[in-house]
């Protein structure tokens, strides 16, 4: 089918929950997709992060194929020989002592934000049902009710009420109003090392540390969501590495399922994911095999193809390029590794128009809320392709 029918197909069929450029991809490979016409595309945005190894990539086919012969689910009742192997492997690779795994970002946001109020009324003593969690404004973890719930972003949360309660909003990158926020039933910290969809909102060096030093003190555990940043994003394997410090949990997904399936899980301290007794939470296929297969291989790609220093490199080379723009449509250039965001001055027009035109170019990107351009490559991209991408970005800004 060609790209006029299927567009057609989605403007008739589908609910209108989203707004995407006007391409479909039929097929990709690593960092290229092409559309059902044969037009090439470099994919700028990487799903959003879940495809920091590329798409398809080779490896991670060849698990998967090799695991659905084998065998695909087989549900939490009984035991699967993948589970336990690659919760040792993301244990070790992280550094934290036991792991529980789910299938989507929101469902591990959920898990973490569970286990945080059980271990405040188990191991703490909060009284029961006044637990507090403390996130941050210009949030995003998810789309669930009880994570809308402490969205600060109308369009999230409008018509999805009643929420729940039990949650309390600081300003981003604030440590002190972290500090003053606490009190005696607050639980946990959430937070996103960088905030992507606000914009890629890098906080101001040592919050983290800060915030560290602050629930260490208070004796509230720091819930790091990486589920964007993690897994090589930005340079490290995990953000929070730039500052050096632990979180007692770091939820991840995207990226964990090398692009190919979804995979989710939260790592933490024994202490804490410890707290779950049986039949208290789960899921039907979290933890199922064949992703569990295909998240071991993208671990070790992760390693073998040093997907995080890769990251480190690019993307110094892509935020030196954009810098050197001196675009006057260019308010400021912001991020990590490969996850930057350009945000526009407000007379530009919008990043949406130019989204559309560096798709016309071949670029594919998605704006974030009004005027920021958001630039995220797989990691494997090489720095031939980064100044291929630079020079449709000049011609479109300068256009
Ligand atoms: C969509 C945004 C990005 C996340 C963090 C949890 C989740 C996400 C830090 C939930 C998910 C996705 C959702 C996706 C688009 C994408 C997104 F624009 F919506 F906000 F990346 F910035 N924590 N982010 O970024 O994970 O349940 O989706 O697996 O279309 O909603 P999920």
């Amino acid at each position: 089918m060609r790209t006029p029918e299927l567009l057609g197909m989605m403007d008739r069929y589908s609910a209108r929950n989203y707004h995407p450029l006007p391409v479909v991809i039929e097929r990709a490979s690593g960092i290229w997709a092409w559309d059902p016409e044969g037009n090439r595309y470099l994919d700028f945005l990487s799903c959003y992060s879940a495809m920091n190894h590329g798409h398809c990539h080779p490896a991670l086919v060849a698990a998967l194929e090799k695991q659905a012969r084998l065998v695909a689910v087989t549900s939490r009742a009984f035991h699967n020989a993948e589970l336990g192997p690659f919760l040792k492997e993301l244990c070790e690779l992280t550094g934290h002592e036991m792991a529980l795994p789910m299938n989507t970002g929101a469902e591990a946001v959920e898990t973490a934000i569970k286990a945080a109020r059980a271990w405040g009324y188990r191991e703490r003593g909060v009284p029961d049902g006044q637990a507090e969690i403390i996130a941050c404004t210009d949030n995003f973890h998810g789309r669930t009710v009880t994570i809308v719930s402490f969205s600060s972003e109308p369009a999230y949360r409008d018509g999805f009420g009643p929420f729940t309660p039990g949650f309390r909003l600081i300003p981003y990158g604030d440590a002190e109003a972290l500090a003053r926020a606490i009190g005696p039933h607050t639980v946990a910290f959430l937070v996103e090392p960088i905030q992507g969809e606000s914009g890629v909102r890098v906080p101001p060096e040592g919050f983290l540390r800060r915030a560290r030093e602050i629930c260490s003190a208070r004796g509230v555990l720091l819930v790091a969501d990486e589920i964007q940043t993690g897994l090589g994003r930005t340079g490290r394997l995990l953000c929070c590495d730039h500052e050096g410090i632990k979180p007692d949990l770091v939820v991840l997904g995207k990226a964990l399922g090398g692009g190919l399936l979804p995979i989710s899980a939260v790592v933490g301290s024994a202490a804490v994911l410890g707290v779950f007794r049986p039949g208290e939470h789960g899921s039907t296929f979290g933890g199922n095999p064949l992703a569990c297969a295909v998240a071991r291989r993208a671990l070790q790609v992760l390693v073998e193809e040093r997907l995080a220093q890769r990251a480190a490199e690019r993307g110094a080379q892509l935020m030196a390029g954009l810098r050197a723009l001196h675009s006057p449509h260019v308010k400021e250039v912001r991020g990590r590794g490969l996850l930057v965001g350009v945000e526009l001055v407000p007379q530009a027009g919008g990043a949406r128009r130019f989204c559309e035109s560096l798709m016309s170019e071949g670029l594919l990107c998605k704006e974030t809320h009004q005027d920021v351009v958001r630039f995220a490559p797989p990691l494997v991209i090489g720095p031939e392709d980064i100044d291929w991408a630079l020079e449709r970005v000049r011609r479109v800004l300068a256009s």
